[in-house]
């Protein structure tokens, strides 16, 4: 392979590392970007004004510096270049006023529907957009999701590789249409909050090392490095590295996954910007493929004591241990991005002030004073309204990604003219704890917490939304879970009883920093259950859950429970979303994107945690990632354990029959890809990788039929079963099933019918070879599988490719 005669490959054995064969492969040096993908125009001039700048101003062209948002690189007006404004995060602009709060990742996976994903995608980029921000710092396909209790895991969107790959895409093609940035974060390996970051002793040294994720190679390629390589191929501008280590290597300074395996396997072509305050090195980060420090230095004159970056990169440019070409190459991927995406234009919005006002606790006319210049607005352009009509696409992606659990006795949809309803349960109310970041407080979980949360500027909760929509009813309520739980049947006794639906609301929160550590929903939830069904006179009960993901839900087979709502988190629109599903207007069609479990022990790869371990070593958390590819669906159906819903599971309103599977091939002489030489400029190949990975090979076609009463949208799923063949690594047990296409149909009329079209590319079907070190296609026969969820295919068919 060609890029084997520019860098140099070689494995060494780290000085700390004492155990383990996890060993970080180094790749040197960093590649250089070419503008490929399209991006060559504007690489030229990123180039032109590269030659333009001192080294001084080029070391702040690659470090964050004091400014009005969550990240900023200053302007450098001598060139006319007006800077960056790094915003927080991926479902919302969160740090300003007037902004809209869209749905999170794991609710617009639940959609299983590209144009939903596009189009959250523009809709918040635009928000974003007339805030003045240039980076959206989103969309998240790290974590993936391998441990079920991880805190941000609903911060991306799914535990399968490919429906994050395709979210991951859609979201990012959305975000750039706008002339918006988008960062992908965060790469890679980021399955857990607990010990993300380094601990360190009261003097400041290293106590103990952030925890090192310790991944297969093939592991790597197949799971957690799919989606990102879907965001790099659909044109991804900026990708944050994470906290974590990997194989023993800080994230950041990782040449083996960010040189190797971004920057010259899969050709990226933008720039690697840290986590905030994960660059733990200065000369061995910028060699290792990091080109921005984030938040970097905090005023000039002190850049140097707070940064690795800044002043320290002149240093390292004079003293010879990183050469100056390097830093172009920085300056040049930042610089790329912002001229491709006409972010020098002259409309391109400033700095809407409220962003740091909210930073710095000031209102009205009060503003900080910045030592650096950025594209910053003024006083009578605060405050812009960016919300225009998003409400719509939040509330429609709320209905979308409601998925319908349980509906037994036809509960769901309510009858319009209902005359009573009850409602229980803290998640029902409107929030009582502030506008941001709910934790342990009555009111709704629209959102998760930290820096992927957003701020409301108008919610509408459940209870809001029920009232409205049903001014005839007599709608009785109890929001209290302490009142419902420590003394039921007095409080439920004030409830005139006789209700025709109870309605029980619950939450699961989850936040950045710490991982979940309860399966339940929170609160007190079984507890809250028990008291509505027993004492409340409720003989049929629902269920609504506004949670982060996966809970375990022992109270689902109770015969008074006769229908449960997995609402995930929709977002401001929460409370209009989810009436239009319980009273009809919407038709689920909402699937799981994970796997709900009958016991907690049903699930692998925990979260690992040595805080109560009494050990010195400052290495001690390893987290081996030996379940290797059998995360989520593929462990319960490779260890045949039974879940209580499975990954793809949801009901609708109506049903639907799938027939007539067919599969064309296209598949061309010859056996493995060839490798596409690395692209020397931006005509030959786009990022993405290998050209030929994306090739299909296969087309699978079926017919969806809407068989029962009512209008819905169905969701069709393909998955393929490789074949057990020696090509396969015996010591990697090979999943029983993946997930390789979906499609949400049109709305079909009761007895409509519509043909669908499935593509399978190269890399579909294809295994990551770990000693030819690229994809390859096993011999012998595949298993083409369709159907509603990863344990109901009722059809299935043989394709062979080789
Ligand atoms: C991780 O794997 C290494 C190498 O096999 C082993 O030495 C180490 O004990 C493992 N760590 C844990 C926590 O299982
Ligand atoms: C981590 O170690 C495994 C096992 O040796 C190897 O397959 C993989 O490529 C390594 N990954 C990195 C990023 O160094
Ligand atoms: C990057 O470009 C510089 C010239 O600007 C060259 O010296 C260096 O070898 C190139 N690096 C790689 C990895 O090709
Ligand atoms: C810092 O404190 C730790 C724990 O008290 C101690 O082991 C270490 O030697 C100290 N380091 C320095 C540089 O003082
Ligand atoms: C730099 O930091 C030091 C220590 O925190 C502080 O005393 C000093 O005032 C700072 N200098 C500037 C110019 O901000
Ligand atoms: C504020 O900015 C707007 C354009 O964004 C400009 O039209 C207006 O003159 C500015 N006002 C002041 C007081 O600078
Ligand atoms: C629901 O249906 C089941 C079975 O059809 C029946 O046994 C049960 O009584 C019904 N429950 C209610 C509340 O109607
Ligand atoms: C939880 O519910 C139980 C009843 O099952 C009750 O005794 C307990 O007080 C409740 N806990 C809280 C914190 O409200
Ligand atoms: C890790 O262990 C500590 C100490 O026992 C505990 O407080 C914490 O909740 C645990 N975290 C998780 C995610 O289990
Ligand atoms: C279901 O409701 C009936 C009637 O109110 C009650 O007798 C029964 O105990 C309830 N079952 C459960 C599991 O709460
Ligand atoms: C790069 O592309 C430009 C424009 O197509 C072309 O003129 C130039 O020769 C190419 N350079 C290399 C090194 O291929
Ligand atoms: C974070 C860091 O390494 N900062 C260094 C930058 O360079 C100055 C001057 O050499 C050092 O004092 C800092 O420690």
């Amino acid at each position: 392979m060609l890029w084997s005669t520019v860098l140099v490959s070689a494995v060494t054995f780290g000085a700390h590392l004492v155990q383990g064969q996890y060993i970080e492969e180094q790749v040197y040096p960093s590649p250089n970007a070419t503008g490929a993908g399209g991006w060559y125009t504007a690489f030229q001039k990123a180039s032109t004004s590269t030659a333009q700048l001192n080294l001084a101003e080029k070391a702040f062209l690659v470090t964050g510096v004091e400014g009005p948002c969550v990240g900023n690189i200053a302007a450098v007006p001598r060139i006319g270049f007006k800077g960056l404004c790094l915003q927080d995060g991926p479902l919302a602009i969160r740090q300003v006023s007037y902004a809209s709060v869209f749905p999170a990742g794991v609710s617009v996976a639940a959609t299983w529907d590209r144009d939903l994903l596009y189009h959250r995608g523009v809709e918040m980029a635009a928000e974003f957009k007339g805030k003045g921000a240039n980076v959206a710092l989103g969309p998240v396909a790290g974590p993936l999701g391998r441990s079920a209790l991880a805190g941000r895991n609903w911060e991306g969107f799914s535990p399968d590789p490919y429906l994050t790959g395709v979210a991951f895409a859609e979201t990012i093609k959305g975000i750039q249409s706008q002339k918006v940035q988008a960062c992908g974060k965060h790469f890679i390996g980021y399955e857990q909050e607990t010990q993300r970051n380094p601990s360190t002793y009261r003097n400041g040294t290293i106590e103990q090392e952030a925890v090192s994720s310790n991944i297969d190679d093939r592991v790597i390629h197949e799971l957690y490095l799919w989606p990102f390589a879907e965001g790099v191929k659909s044109g991804l501008s900026s990708i944050m590295c994470s906290y974590n280590r990997i194989n023993e290597t800080y994230a950041c300074q990782n040449s083996k996954t960010l040189n190797g395996l971004l920057k010259d396997e899969l050709g990226f072509q933008g720039y690697v910007v840290s986590d905030w305050a994960g660059t733990h090195s200065g000369v061995s980060s910028v060699l290792s493929g990091l080109d921005m420090d984030m938040p970097g230095s905090i005023g000039f004159e002190n850049a140097s004591v707070s940064s690795y970056f800044g002043n320290n990169i002149t240093a390292m440019i004079n003293n010879g241990s990183v050469p100056e070409a390097r830093l172009n190459d920085m300056v040049r991927r930042i610089l790329t991005p912002y001229y491709y995406l006409h972010q020098d234009s002259e409309d391109y919005p400033t700095v809407d002030l409220d962003t740091a006002q909210i930073s710095y606790g000031m209102f009205g006319g009060e503003l900080p004073t910045f030592s650096y210049p950025f594209n910053l607005g003024n006083l009578t352009n605060i405050n812009r309204d960016v919300r225009s009509d998003h409400s719509d696409l939040i509330r429609e992606i709320g209905g979308a990604s409601a998925v319908l659990l349980k509906n037994t006795n036809n509960t769901l949809p309510l009858s319009k003219q209902i005359r009573r309803i009850s409602v229980f349960g803290n998640d029902a109310a409107d929030i009582s704890g502030g506008p941001y970041d709910p934790e342990n407080t009555i009111g709704v979980q629209a959102v998760g917490g930290g820096s992927g949360s957003g701020r409301f500027t108008n919610l509408v909760a459940p209870l809001e939304a029920i009232k409205q929509r049903n001014p005839q009813a007599l709608v009785q309520y109890v929001t209290d879970n302490k009142l419902l739980t420590q003394d039921p049947s007095g409080t439920l006794d004030t409830v005139y009883p006789g209700a025709d639906v109870c309605l029980v609301f619950l939450k699961t929160y989850a936040t950045e920093g710490e991982d979940r550590t309860n399966w339940l929903l929170d609160d007190n939830s079984t507890a809250v259950v028990e008291s509505v069904t027993s004492y409340g006179g409720c003989s049929e009960t629902v269920v609504v859950s506004h949670s982060v993901g996966p809970n375990t839900l022992p109270w689902a087979d109770n015969e008074n429970i006769t229908a449960i709502v997995a609402a995930h988190l929709p977002g401001d629109q929460a409370g209009n979303a989810i009436v239009d599903v319980l009273f009809g207007d919407v038709n689920p069609s909402g699937k799981l994107p994970y796997t709900i479990a009958y016991n907690s022990s049903d699930y692998n790869a925990p979260i690992v945690n040595f805080t109560d371990v009494d050990n010195s070593d400052p290495n001690l958390w390893q987290s081996n990632f030996t379940e290797n590819l059998l995360i989520d669906y593929r462990h319960f159906d490779y260890n045949n354990i039974t879940p209580r819903y499975e990954f793809g599971y949801g009901l609708s309103y109506t049903s639907f029959s799938v027939s007539n599977l067919q599969i064309s091939t296209s598949y061309p002489s010859g056996g493995d890809v060839s490798p596409v030489p690395r692209p020397l400029n931006g005509t030959i190949a786009p990022p993405g990788g290998n050209l030929d990975l994306y090739t299909v090979l296969a087309n699978v076609q079926i017919t969806v039929q809407n068989t029962g009463k009512l209008a819905g949208r169905a969701v069709p799923q393909i998955y393929i079963g490789f074949p057990q063949t020696e090509d396969v690594d015996e010591t990697l047990p090979t999943p029983v099933k993946v997930l390789r296409g979906f499609d949400r149909t049109e709305l079909l009329q009761p007895q409509e019918s519509v043909t669908l079209n499935f593509d399978l590319r190269r890399k579909d079907v294809s295994s990551w070879d770990v000693v030819k070190q690229e994809w390859v296609i096993p011999s012998g026969a595949f298993t083409v599988m369709a159907g509603w969820s990863s344990r109901d295919l009722p059809l299935n068919r043989a394709l062979r490719l080789l």
